[in-house]
This record gives C-alpha cells, structure tokens and sequence, in this order.
C-alpha cells in the first residue's frame, strides 16, 4: 500500500545561469517541477511510500521527468502514456533585485490536461492514507477539473484523507475562475493547506490566520486547515483546535517549491504519526531547508529535518 498519492502536472523546468536572461541565454538547466511531483518527493525522501501519478508524452521529455521523479524513490507506475503528446515546460529567470523572478509558461495542451479518472488507478487511490493534489490540476483544463472532483471524492468515500494546497496561479485563470472551481472542490477536502494571500485573492478571506482558517474548516466541514503566512510562520486549526508555528531562518538560494516542501514535511510526518504541532514543525523545517537547495524539488533528507528542528551545530556539519 502507498502511504501518499499525489496526482497534477509536472513539467520541465528550464532556467539560464543566474544573472542571465531568458532572452540571451545560450543555456538552459533541464529539471523537473511540478507543485505535486515536489510533494511526493519530498515525503518520499522523508521516508514515506509516495506515488505520482499524471500523464505523460511516450518520448524522451516525458522519460526524462518519470526519470527524476524515480531517483528521488517516488513510485510512478500510475503514470498514463500517450502517443503523440506535448510535455509542458517552463522557463524560470532566476531574479536579483531590483529584477524579479520570472516564470513562463509553454503548458498548453500537454498530455496532462487530457487525463481522466477512469485512467487512473483508483484502487491505489482508495487504498492510500492520503490523496494530494492542487488548485494548479483543475486550472489546466476542463477534464481535469472534473478528474480532480472525481479522483477526491473516490478518495474520500474510501476513507482515504484527501489533501488539498489552494497553489493560486494567476497565469493560469482569473481569481473568479479559480473561486467557482475550489467552491466546487472544498466540500471533499479533509486537510487544507492555504497561502494566506491565495485566501484572500481569491476566496475574499482576509482577515487574521485564525479566522481565515476557522472559516474556511467550518465553511466547508474541512478537518483541518493550515494557512501559511510567510515569514509570520503558519497556523492550523485541526478539529477546532489552533497551533501555531514559525519559520525556521534559512538562506534563500532558490524560493521555488517552497510551499510544496511545506506539504511535503507536513505529511511525511503526519503520515509517521506525528501530531498536527510536529507535522507543521517538519513542515517549516522542510520548507527552510528547501530554500537552500536549487530547483524545485527539495534534495532533503530526514537528518537535514531533524538538524533544522533541533537548531543544532555551528552551520558546519564536520
Ligand atoms: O510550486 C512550484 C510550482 O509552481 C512549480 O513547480 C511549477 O507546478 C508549477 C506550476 O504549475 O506553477
């Protein structure tokens, strides 16, 4: 049995040198991202069993991402292959201030955004602890909208605890188009992960940590809700109870997945026992260390965790 299922899209993440710009760049590093591929490496690399599943083009694009995703112990037998097919891609522009960090998309019609749930292997899904994915799956297409709606409520009929990061992207929809689609989806979601920004942006919950969260749980039955603020840290109420959590200080060398090293600490703890207050420390953990390493997936290791936790050492592992 799986301990975590993840299911979206992963593309290729192609970016210049730093301090080179997509327009002159002469060469480009070739990674994987993808908010729930990040997720599921990150559980896995903290131990737990986690599998992605999605659709992929049969080529060497698609092979070079399942490729990736295996290193790191992620199971992607529920990859779907299709002929034919467009991997999506995105361009990062590493920023320096004043110039911000830049992403393109090239992400339209890629294989992923055909993928059904009668594609999927739901028995995995109704047989895994968790089930996973973002507000980015039902954002790509009209299918995946419903496949989202379809894969979570399988879940969560089968007592699997569905889990759910509202990963606004505003290149993606309007926030009107991405409200209509989480109104539809929140009613099947057990545990929610929400940026307080995407709370407010999107669904007009502006107020404080605490009642952004209380409003959503009670809103939408949702058993817990973690909202994430950033350098203030991050709160949860769980069953009407509040933990609070702060950041543990990093370096940031590369932001990106940032929020999906969070998810991913959260549940590979959770997912090993872990209280809710030990799950968002793993989670603030994970995220501080995944600021220190390049590309969108965080290379961490239970130990690394675990140092960051204790606030341990002098910044110098001997
Ligand atoms: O959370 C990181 C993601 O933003 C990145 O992997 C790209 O999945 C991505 C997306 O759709 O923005």
């Amino acid at each position: 049995m799986t301990a975590l299922v993840t299911f979206g899209e992963t593309m290729l993440r192609l970016s210049p040198p730093r301090g080179e710009r997509l327009e002159t760049a002469r060469e480009l590093e070739v990674q994987a991202g993808g908010a729930e591929s990040n997720v599921a490496v990150a559980a896995a690399r903290l131990g737990r069993d986690a599998a992605w599943f999605s659709k992929l083009p049969d080529s060497p694009l698609g092979r070079r991402i399942v490729g990736e995703l295996r290193s790191h112990g992620v199971d992607t037998d529920g990859v779907v292959w299709a002929d034919d097919s467009r991997q999506g891609v995105y361009y990062l522009e590493h920023g320096a201030a004043p110039r911000p960090t830049n992403v393109v998309y090239d992400r339209a019609d890629a294989a992923v955004t055909t993928l059904e749930a009668g594609e999927f292997d739901l028995d995995a899904v109704r047989d895994a602890e968790v089930c996973y994915t973002t507000g980015i799956t039902p954002a790509l297409s009209e299918t995946l909208r419903e496949t989202t709606a379809d894969v979570l409520d399988a879940a969560q009929d089968a007592g699997t605890m569905t889990a759910f990061d509202l990963n606004y992207r505003a290149k993606l929809w309007s926030p009107d188009e991405a409200a209509e689609a989480y109104r539809d989806l929140l009613g099947s979601i057990d545990l929610l992960f929400a940026a307080e920004r995407d709370a407010a942006t999107v669904l007009g919950r502006d107020g404080d940590a605490e009642s952004v969260a209380r409003g959503l749980a009670e809103d939408y039955g949702i058993e817990t809700v973690v909202v994430t603020r950033g350098e203030a840290g991050s709160l949860a109420v769980s069953d009407g109870a509040v933990f609070e959590q702060g950041v543990y200080e990093a370096e940031t060398y590369d932001a990106i997945g940032t929020g999906d090293a969070f998810v991913g600490g959260y549940l590979a703890k959770h997912l090993d026992g872990g209280s809710v207050a030990e799950s968002l420390e793993w989670a603030s953990a994970t995220a501080s260390f995944k600021r220190t390493v390049e590309g969108d997936i965080a290379v961490v290791n239970p130990e690394d965790v675990e140092r960051v936790v204790a606030d341990e050492g002098d910044g110098i592992s001997r």
